[in-house]
This record gives C-alpha cells, structure tokens and sequence, in this order.
C-alpha cells in the first residue's frame, strides 16, 4: 500500500506542475480550440530536450512552501513569508498577480513586525481575495494527515498574502480536496464533496468569513453554495463548458476558480465527449480547465493537484513530465513529503 501513497504524493506534485507549465501557455490565447490544445501536446514530442516550458508564480511559491514544510516543520511563517519574498525578488517575471507584489516589497523593506500585516493593508485594507493562496496549497495536505491541521496550516500560508478571507477559504477548500483525493477510489465523488460541504459549512460560518462575503456581495457561504452548484452540474451530467464558466467561472478571484477546478477533477473523472478516447482522467483534467479559458494555468494547477492526488503519478504523461521545468524536485519532494506524513 506505501509505493502506492507515494504516487499519490508525486501525482500531486507533478500534477499540479504539468497544469501550470501547460496552462501557461494558454493564458493569453484569445481562443483555444481542442485542435489547437492537442495539438500543441503532440508537438512536445519534437520540442522537449530542445525547449523546456516554463513553471509560473504559482509553481515557484508552491515550491516555497514545500521547501519550508521540510526544513521548517511544522510551519514556520517567518521562514514561508522570507522565501516567498526571496524566490519573487531572485525570479521577479513569473507572472505574478497585480497585488501580490506589493506584499513582497514591504515584506523586503523590512519595516514590518508582523509578516502578516502587509497582506492586511492589500485592497484598502479589505485583504486579497485572489487565487494566488490557492494555487500554491498543495504541499500543506501532502504534509499533515488530519483535517484540522490542514485548515490551521492552508490559512496560515495563504495569510501571508490573502487577508480576505474569500482568499484564504479558497486555498483551504483546495487543500481539503488534495487531502480527500488522496484517498482514491475508497471514497466515492458523493461522499468527497459531501466532506468538503461539511467542512465548509463549519468554516464559512465563522464572523469574518460572513461578513466578507455580505460586503462583496456574494451571498453567505459562497464555497458551500458553489459546492452545491457542482454536485447539481455533476448530477446533469455533460455541462457545457461556457455554463461552467458562466456559474463557477475561470477568473483569478480565489471563489471563481477553486470550485472550477474541483468541478472539472470530478467531471473528468469520466470520458468527455470531445476529448480522444485513450486520454486518461488526469489528461482530460488539464485539458477540460485550459478549454475553459481566463486563468488556465492556475485552474489546471489546481484540478491537475487533486488528479495527480487521487490518480497518482503513472496518469502524468512522461511527455508532459519531462517537458517541465523542475520536474525532477516534484518527484523528490513528493518522496519527501510522503515520508514526513507517515511519521506524523
Ligand atoms: P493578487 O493578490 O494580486 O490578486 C490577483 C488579482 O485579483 C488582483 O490583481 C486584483 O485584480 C484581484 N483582487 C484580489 N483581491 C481583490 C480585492 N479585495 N478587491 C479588488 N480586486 C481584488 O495575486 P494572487 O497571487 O492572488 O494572483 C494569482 C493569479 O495571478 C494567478 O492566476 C497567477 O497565475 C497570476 N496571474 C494571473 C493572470 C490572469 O489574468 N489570468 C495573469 C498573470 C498572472
Ligand atoms: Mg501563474
Ligand atoms: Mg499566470
Ligand atoms: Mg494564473
């Protein structure tokens, strides 16, 4: 049973690198077509030892947290807060959110008591509510066995540089999933997202979360609500696309893509219909999120984490693997990380 955990472990890892380095490429296209998405994967087999493609922002600070969970354990927000900063300063043009930065340059100015304070001051002093702690998570549930840790610890990193609690529920949310995934097959899609609601429900009632999502305007409990959403999509069966985009979205606010991500890992765990046959879920995971358009490279990092959690490493093509840049930590730290959550 242990070699099969530590392909999950890699599976996460390697999932969520092959969905941003493959995602990236189609985050500005205007249009994206299945032709042009399978064709550009088939292409790889001519460019790979030639032309590597990039890992973006959500990568390298996913690498942050990673490399900080193992020399830092438990988690150790000093040291999280400095790598961040130190991994955006050494490699600034990674295509990091409009906002983000400036946590990093206060964070650098030294000024700061409290590493959690200049994510406070983000959008007047309403906090974050993007992605970008989401998109990093996936090392905080390949690290910690128990769901209370995972909430405790995915709110703390991402409350480094998402104050709004629209951004660090997100990246809980995810966390959740990557953590239910690794599960497989002994837990079926009802019963996953039923553990997600439940969570959620418990989360989102707290005072800040209620009155974040009131002064957005985004009903209460806006996770729980989209995770009701999903099961009535899933039970519709093949939703199109532009509706998915339309009622979960593909944007870079944390509650317009986490869900998103949680519905395509779901959705493609069975054949879609215009996607080849021979692909399996974790390929037809990346690709469905890409065909969504907006924010491709992190909605398929997310989907690709809870894929390669839930379907393990063999899913991830060799191809696309080696055609990622650090593909090679991915598979060493995925051991790693394995290791510290079977001695917790
Ligand atoms: P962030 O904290 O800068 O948030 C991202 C964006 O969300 C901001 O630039 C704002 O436009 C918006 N936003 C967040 N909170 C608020 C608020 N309270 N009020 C108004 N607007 C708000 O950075 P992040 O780390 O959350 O961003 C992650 C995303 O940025 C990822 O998609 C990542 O890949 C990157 N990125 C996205 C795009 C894209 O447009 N798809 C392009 C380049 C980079
Ligand atoms: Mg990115
Ligand atoms: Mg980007
Ligand atoms: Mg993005």
């Amino acid at each position: 049973a242990s070699v099969e955990e530590v392909c999950r472990f890699r599976g996460a890892l390697l999932g969520a690198l092959v969905g941003d380095c493959i995602g990236a490429v189609f985050e500005t296209r205007m249009t994206i077509t299945v032709g042009s998405v399978l064709s550009f994967l088939r292409g790889l087999e001519n460019n790979w030892k030639k032309q590597v493609l990039m890992y973006t922002d959500d990568t390298a600070m996913a690498r942050s947290v990673v490399q900080s969970l193992l020399t830092k354990p438990p988690l150790d927000e000093k040291d999280l807060a400095e790598r961040f900063t130190a991994e955006y300063f050494s490699d600034p043009d990674r295509g990091y959110g409009m906002g983000v930065v400036h946590v990093f340059e206060k964070l650098q100015s030294g000024k700061y008591q409290s590493v959690f304070t200049p994510a406070k001051e983000q959008f007047n002093g309403k906090g974050s509510y993007g992605n970008g702690a989401a998109m990093r998570v996936v090392g905080i549930p390949l690290a910690f066995p128990n769901v209370p840790d995972i909430i405790k610890y995915a709110k703390i990193s991402g409350e480094l540089t998402h104050a709004s609690s629209l951004g660090y529920n997100g990246a809980i949310l995810l966390a959740l999933a990557v953590h239910y995934a690794l599960q497989g097959v002994n837990l079926s899609r009802e019963s996953f997202l039923e553990h997600l609601l439940s969570n959620m429900q418990e989360i989102e009632g707290d005072e800040k979360s209620r009155s974040d999502a009131v002064e957005l305007e985004l009903g209460e409990f806006p996770y729980c609500n989209r995770l009701k959403k999903i099961k009535e999509f899933l039970d519709k069966g093949n939703v199109p696309r532009c509706e998915v985009v339309e009622e979960l979205g593909h944007g870079v606010a944390a509650f317009e893509s986490v869900p998103t991500a949680i519905y395509s890992f779901l959705r493609c765990m069975d054949p879609v219909d215009d996607l080849p046959k021979e692909m399996n879920s974790l390929q037809r995971t990346v690709i469905f999120c890409i065909l969504l358009g907006g924010d491709t490279d992190t909605i398929a990092t997310m989907a690709g984490a809870i894929a390669g959690a839930y379907h393990g490493e063999d899913q991830v093509p060799e191809l696309w693997r080696k055609s990622s840049e650090g593909y090679k930590d991915a598979e060493d730290w995925g051991k790693q990380l394995w290791e510290l959550y079977s001695s917790r």
